[in-house]
């Protein structure tokens, strides 16, 4: 049975490829290698690395992807900005198709409900190609918002939750119990990067066990469950011999930090790895211990979850870091040895009752701490509190178009920001972001 995992474009009106690698289906796809004799097919539009030939960008995996204007669709018509597919120029993907045999099943994920119009793009392309496969679907958007991944996407099967056991079971009612191996081969991620991608991405937890308000950790994973240390030692070794970075796509990288991620971090630092989390970081964890595992182990890319200093929005949620704690954390990062320039902390905006004079409040704390400000622009998650007061207020419906969880398109369209607030939220950031960068470079 010869079997595609296909990851789609991005459709939006920017996209950054912030080491953005489709690790839900390389779990997916590795699974059915390990336990199927299937032949596995692979292609990701988004990988930098292959395809287009074309990896601009700085050299830690980080970079801009392709970028193709497209009509916009109706509900962005009011957005004052150009909308695009981001990924291979399609010349690229379609000679890429046609070295392919025709599939049996094509296995698609999703990464942001906000990018159908890509998911469908791509697998519309591929259908043409082979048109009698069996087409899936995973990933955040069936997940997330099950009715709308039907309605969007013309796919026989809309997968909802962790994909491999379901997967393995829709090949075996497919192709039968004899495409299964007797004994599974090891499960290798590795190879569904391209050789050349200088980037490892790295899971050692799935889920969280907080609850903020605007999240869908625990839609998407209802248990927090860890990776044994010695299992994710061995991952790091292994995939070392290829990479020197290595991105944690946790959500709860320090939950239970003495059981394993100051352990990991001790057990490769020497290795001269940099380790980078894009995710922000749940700052009442960072004390002195964690702040040295940090930085002996290579960090480069540090951001913290601060969000907001806003008490009411913290009360609503699980209340991730108070002023203090904030403080208290920077304080131990500086003293393990890493720069002001080196911290980044996340400011969330646009958030349902989130008023202009609370970001700024939030944004004279960063100041006063001398780190970077990252502002994070609200998307509204369906299936979380914060989604369903939007909705129960009127500005978003019952049964959203996922388009309208587009960040940009909240923030102009149902934030209640006026263009001025949020030229003038932007500008202060970038000078906060100047002024700590020119005070303190190294
Ligand atoms: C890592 C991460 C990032 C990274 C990398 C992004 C990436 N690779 O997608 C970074 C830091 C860059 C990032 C950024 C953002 N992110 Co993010 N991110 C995540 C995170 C924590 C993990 C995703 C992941 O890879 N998980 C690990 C894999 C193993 O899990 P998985 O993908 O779910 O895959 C499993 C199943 O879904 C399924 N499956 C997946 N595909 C398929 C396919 C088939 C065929 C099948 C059968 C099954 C299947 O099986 C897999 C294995 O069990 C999620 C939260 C979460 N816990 O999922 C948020 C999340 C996806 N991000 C979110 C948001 C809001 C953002 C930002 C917009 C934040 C902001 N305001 O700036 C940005 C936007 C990014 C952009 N480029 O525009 C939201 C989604 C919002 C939405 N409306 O869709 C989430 C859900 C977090 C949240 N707040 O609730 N993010
Ligand atoms: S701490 Fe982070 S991952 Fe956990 S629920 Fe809150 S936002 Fe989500």
């Amino acid at each position: 049975m010869n079997i595609l995992f296909l990851t789609p474009y991005i459709t939006d009106f920017s996209a950054y490829d912030l080491w953005l690698r489709p690790l839900g289906l390389m779990q997916v796809a590795a699974a059915v290698k390990s336990r199927t004799n299937c032949r596995v097919f692979w292609i990701n539009p988004l990988d930098r690395y292959a395809g287009s030939g074309s990896h601009s960008g700085s050299d830690d995996g980080c970079g801009h992807f392709h970028r193709t204007v497209i009509a916009k669709p109706e509900c962005f018509k009011p957005v004052p900005r150009h909308y695009a597919r981001y990924g291979w120029p399609l010349d690229v993907f379609e000679s890429r198709l046609q070295t392919l045999p025709p599939m049996d099943l094509i296995c698609m994920t999703t990464l942001m409900t906000y990018w159908v119009d890509g998911a469908v793009f791509t697998l519309e392309a591929v259908r043409r190609h082979s048109p009698r496969a069996v087409t899936a679907v995973g990933g955040i958007l069936p997940t997330l918002m099950p009715a709308a991944s039907r309605r969007e996407i013309r796919a026989d099967h809309h997968i909802f939750g962790a994909g491999e056991n379901q997967l393995l079971d829709l090949i075996q009612r497919i192709g039968g119990r004899e495409l299964f191996k007797t004994r599974p081969s090891p499960i290798r991620l590795e190879e569904f990067l391209s050789p050349a991608d200088p980037a490892y991405p790295l899971l050692t937890s799935r889920g969280c066990p907080m609850r903020c308000s605007y999240c869908a950790s625990r839609l998407l994973n209802p248990e927090f469950s860890q990776r044994p240390v010695n299992e994710i030692v061995t991952e790091i070794c292994t995939a070392s011999r290829l990479r020197r970075h290595f991105v944690f796509f946790d959500d709860a990288l320090l939950i239970d930090k003495e059981k394993r991620f100051i352990p990991v971090a001790r057990a490769v630092s020497g290795m001269n790895l940099r380790l980078h989390t894009p995710n922000g970081l749940h700052v009442r964890e960072i004390n002195a211990a964690t702040a040295q595992a940090l930085h002996e182990a290579g960090t480069r890319t540090l951001r913290l979850s601060l969000e907001t200093t806003a008490s009411d929005i913290h009360d609503r949620g699980g209340g991730k870091a108070d002023t203090d704690t904030m403080r208290r954390a920077v304080d131990h990062l500086l003293e393990a040895g890493f720069y002001p320039a080196n911290l980044e902390t996340y400011v969330l905006w646009g958030l349902p009752g989130q008023s202009i004079a609370s970001v700024h409040a939030t944004l004279d704390f960063v100041e006063n701490l001398r780190i970077i400000p990252r502002l994070a622009d609200y998307s509204p998650v369906p299936g979380t509190p914060d989604c369903r007061r939007l909705q129960s207020s009127g500005r978003l419906g019952r049964s959203p178009d996922p388009r309208r969880t587009n960040k940009l398109y909240h923030l102009l369209q149902t934030s209640g920001y006026s263009d001025d607030d949020i030229k003038t939220v932007r500008a202060r950031c970038r000078d906060i972001v100047f002024r700590v960068r020119n005070c303190h470079s190294h």
